[in-house]
């Protein structure tokens, strides 16, 4: 009887937190488009062969962070690399790419010429 009378309010007290949680669960749950994709972020560090000052590090942030799907970018000239971070469907090799179309060099993609020659003069380097 005692037990009974224990029970009775603590599970009408469960089933109402119950119904506000699936209440609010339920408001929470429209979300903006696109918000999986910036939800989950890769990082990838790429080593670049041919950054030789800090207007490299610019021209490669400047640049790498409108390719769609890049989120934040880090150069450093004195340390050869680039740290990007970017959603899952974009690779380390398309980052590679898009860096060689920049004007400069990784293991993998040498560096678009135009784009190299199109590189303020104190960026231009030969060993690409
Ligand atoms: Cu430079």
């Amino acid at each position: 009887m005692i037990i009974k009378m224990l029970v009775r309010p603590l599970s009408i007290c469960s089933i109402v937190i119950l119904w506000g949680l699936a209440a609010s669960s339920l408001m929470a749950k429209p979300t903006p488009a696109g918000s999986a994709d910036t939800a989950v972020v890769a990082t990838d560090t790429v080593h670049v062969l041919n950054m030789v000052c800090g207007s490299c590090d610019n021209t490669i942030k400047t640049k790498l962070r409108k390719v769609a799907g890049v989120q934040s970018v880090q150069a450093d000239h004195e340390t050869g690399t680039v740290i990007v971070e970017h959603n899952p469907s974009l690779t380390k090799d398309d980052i590679e790419k898009s860096i060689s179309k920049i004007g400069y060099s990784t293991k993998t993609h040498p560096a678009n010429k135009a784009a190299h020659e199109g590189l303020p003069s104190c960026c231009k380097k030969e060993n690409q």
